[in-house]
């Protein structure tokens, strides 16, 4: 029998609309689905190799624990829950809640109901120990809005904006910041003549469709947005009436970026000054834009100074939603919110929560700094954490695999959920075998609920979409949801779980369904949930836009251009010694940045024949390749101060001279044999989690890496 279903792709965070052909139970092809609003049919391979992952004949199908041998072997999903949570209740009674944590990443996207259930579950233990991706991610953005303040009435429509600055970010490849049919987004704004200046180190995809390309010196973007911000403030080009009513500290920023002249940053940056000019020119005359940063400053340190720089720079122009406008980003299947044009006033950014025992690294608005978990584990006392439940990879996400594999290892109990023996997995003492996406109902809520956390996710319309699971998981296969071990390890101790303030607890007597779940976690919604289900292609619900409304006659709050904080440390950034810093020499030469990959999210599965090569290449520009006499294809040694890796090189005419880059997700663990041709190679081998370490948000130095590359002829 065949039949075709809509859903929703959650390989990666655009959540496209899909169309799914399935023939006897069994997945057989996908398609972009045509007849749903915004995305216009896209799709990427990633979303068409969708049935060579859900038919994955290395696909788990039963939970597996670890023997003493270190083999696995199958258990029972009811069996490894009832070890799990014996063992969980045996080390709260030994060394308190504090010893169990998880940690949540990407495959979260998938599983919606597993991060709230995870969280619950580790609140009714009194564990405060909870960990995620986005320290590892954009950090800083969240702590940027905490010392600025936020506008409550959103960003401005994207159909008005004249400007447009990304600082890197690639949104054709990554979806952020453009998440719906990421071209034909780029191409509808640019129609309008509007204008993208991209600041990057690569002539990205994105940064060739950009008026003005700052092809800039890696990790020099807080210099970069201060020579913009001086610019913009000594032309006149302030907005001067929105700044007098809702900002407060333009004298000191002022005097804080005035050292940041255009022959300075541009020298420094390695710009030009007239393209700087030109980009604070473009700004300075729009009378709409926004800005977005993505992770390439956020991985070359100082990502919440580049963050609160950028927001700094918005408000000086007054690039917020006005009243009167539709606000952007209305809520769907969340609880409806005001729009106000007015500002939020700032709000502690740390300081009120968990201290980590490391580094004098503690909880943020960003979240507990998960740069410090491996050393939390590794750090014998009281509170040490002894227990860890993973919904992400950690090996090869991580900065500095050795130190995270000791971490691990360390571990009573290492419980990941998965879909495949990873090699997270290969390093847990169980792995439960999790459902695959069309197993599971899809659902928008994540999705919207990432805009809350970051800009670049999220609809700017108010658009939903539901669907049921498509299909049954294998015959015989034991599998779960990733929420169900929660649930049930909750049940087996005796604890009410209950998420969120304002939601009832949830029922311990009968285990709820997904759906029942997704209706819990939608109590309140601005659309009720069962209204989105009527819509089979997902849909734009008119009834949840909202306006823009005026500000409260009694509103006094200000955003802050002047933290003291940031200011400080732009003051440090103006008077260091740039080459010290930079620690560029003969050794390492080279600085090695992030970048995504069209065909890869992560470390996610990877479908055999979606990447033109199975690997990471070293992309490097053709004249650094020449000079160290290699050729496309061969073997090198790329070492940092932290460690080396092999990898295989390729050519990239779009990269600055001296920056190389490598996608992160790949490789293998340490002591097991790998072939970076076949198996690439895991650039966390290079990084170090106290390297140059955001302080706030404990993130290390994942960019601007200096490293070395030479040959190499047998690995
Ligand atoms: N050096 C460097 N490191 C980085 C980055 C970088 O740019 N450079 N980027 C960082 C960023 S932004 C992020 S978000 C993180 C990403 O890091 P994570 O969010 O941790 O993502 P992955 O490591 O890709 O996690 C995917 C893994 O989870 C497993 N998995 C577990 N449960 C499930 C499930 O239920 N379903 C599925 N499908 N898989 C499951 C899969 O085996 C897969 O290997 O990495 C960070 N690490
Ligand atoms: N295809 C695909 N899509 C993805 C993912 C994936 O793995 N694959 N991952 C998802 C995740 S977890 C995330 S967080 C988002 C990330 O979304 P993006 O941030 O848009 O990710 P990238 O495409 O890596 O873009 C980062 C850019 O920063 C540039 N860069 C590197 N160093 C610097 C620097 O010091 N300064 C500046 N200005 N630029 C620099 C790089 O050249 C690169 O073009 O993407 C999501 N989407
Ligand atoms: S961009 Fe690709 S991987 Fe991401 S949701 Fe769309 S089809 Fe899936
Ligand atoms: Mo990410």
């Amino acid at each position: 029998m065949i039949e075709v279903k809509t859903s929703t792709c959650r390989a990666c965070s655009a959540y496209c609309p899909i169309e799914v052909t399935i023939e006897d139970g069994r997945i057989a092809k996908v398609d972009g689905n045509h007849a749903a609003p915004l995305y216009e049919g896209f799709i990427c391979p990633k979303g068409r190799a969708l049935p060579a992952m859900h038919n994955d004949p290395n696909r788990l199908t039963h939970c597996l624990k670890r023997q003493p041998d270190g083999s696995f072997k199958p258990i029972s999903s009811a069996q490894a829950i009832d070890e799990i949570s014996d063992k969980v209740s045996e080390l709260i009674a030994k060394y308190g809640p504090r010893s169990i944590a998880g940690f949540t990443g990407g495959p979260s996207v998938e599983q919606p109901a597993s991060a709230p259930l995870m969280l619950a579950f580790l609140r009714a233990i009194g564990s405060p120990m909870v960990f995620s991706a986005a320290t590892f991610d954009q950090p800083g953005i969240n702590i940027a809005n905490a010392l600025h303040g936020t506008w409550a009435g959103g960003r401005m429509r994207p159909e008005n904006w004249e400007v447009f600055l990304l600082i890197g970010g690639n949104p054709i490849i990554s979806k952020q910041y453009f998440g719906q049919n990421p071209g034909h987004q780029l191409k509808a704004f640019l129609k309008t003549g509007a204008k993208l200046i991209v600041i990057d180190p690569r002539r990205t995809e994105t940064a060739r469709k950009a008026h003005v390309h700052l092809q800039s010196i890696p990790g020099e973007d807080p210099a970069i947005l201060a020579g913009l911000i001086n610019l913009v403030i000594t032309n006149g080009w302030v907005n001067r009436e929105f700044v007098a009513r809702n900002a407060q500290g333009l004298e000191q920023l002022a005097h804080a970026v005035s050292g940041f002249t255009p022959d300075y940053v541009a020298e420094r940056a390695g710009v030009e000054p007239q393209d700087l000019q030109q980009a604070a020119s473009i700004i300075g005359h729009a009378k709409a834009g926004d800005f977005g940063c993505g992770t390439g400053p956020s991985m070359a340190t100082r990502g919440t100074l580049t963050a609160y720089l950028m927001l700094c720079l918005q408000t000086l122009r007054g690039f917020w939603a006005p009243e009167g406008q539709e606000a952007v980003q209305p809520r769907v299947l969340l609880p409806r919110v005001k729009f106000k044009a007015q500002p939020r006033a700032p709000y502690p950014a740390w300081g009120f929560g968990e201290k980590l025992r490391v580094r004098g690294l503690q909880q943020s608005v960003a979240g507990l700094p998960s740069g410090g978990l491996a050393e939390e584990i590794l750090t014998p006392g009281e509170g040490q954490i002894r227990a860890l439940f993973l919904h992400g990879g950690a090996m090869l996400s991580w900065p500095q695999q050795d130190l995270t594999a000791r971490a691990l290892r360390a571990l009573d109990l290492l419980v990941i959920h998965d879909i495949e023996l990873s090699p997270t997995a290969r390093m847990a003492h169980y792995v439960i075998a999790t459902k695959m996406g069309f197993e599971i109902p899809a659902i928008s809520l994540v999705g919207e609920i990432s805009s809350l956390l970051h800009p670049g996710y999220g609809w700017a319309e108010p658009y939903a979409a539901y669907h049921p699971a498509l299909i049954d998981p294998p015959e015989g296969a034991d599998v779960l949801e990733a929420w169900q071990i929660y649930y049930r390890m909750a049940r087996k101790l005796g604890l009410q779980l209950k998420f969120g303030s304002g939601k009832p607890p949830l029922d311990m007597e009968h285990e709820p369904t997904t759906d029942d779940l997704y209706e819990y976690l939608c109590k309140g919604s601005a659309v009720a949930l069962s209204e989105v289900k009527k819509y089979p292609d997902g849909h734009i619900f008119d009834e949840a836009r909202e306006m823009v409304g005026p500000r409260d006659p009694d509103c006094t709050a200000r955003l802050e251009l002047a933290n003291t904080t940031m200011i400080s440390e732009l003051a440090t950034v103006r008077s260091e010694d740039v080459s010290a810093r930079r620690r560029l020499n003969q050794d390492f030469p080279f600085l090695l940045i992030p970048r995504r990959m069209q065909n890869v999210t992560n470390a996610a599965y990877r479908p055999p024949g979606v990447l033109r090569t199975p690997y990471n290449p070293l992309f490097m520009n053709p004249l650094d390749l020449d000079q160290l006499s290699l050729r496309n294809g061969d073997l090198v040694e790329i070492r940092s101060r932290n460690g080396r890796i092999a990898g295989v090189v390729q050519a990239d005419r779009g990269l600055r001279r001296g920056v190389v880059a490598l996608t992160h997700g790949f490789g293998k663990n340490p002591g097991e044999e790998s072939d970076p041709r076949k198996d690439g190679c895991n650039v966390n081998r290079l990084t170090r989690v106290d390297d140059d370490y955001d302080p706030y948000t404990g993130i290390p130095r994942m960019g601007a890496l200096p490293v070395s590359v030479s040959p190499l002829s047998v690995i």
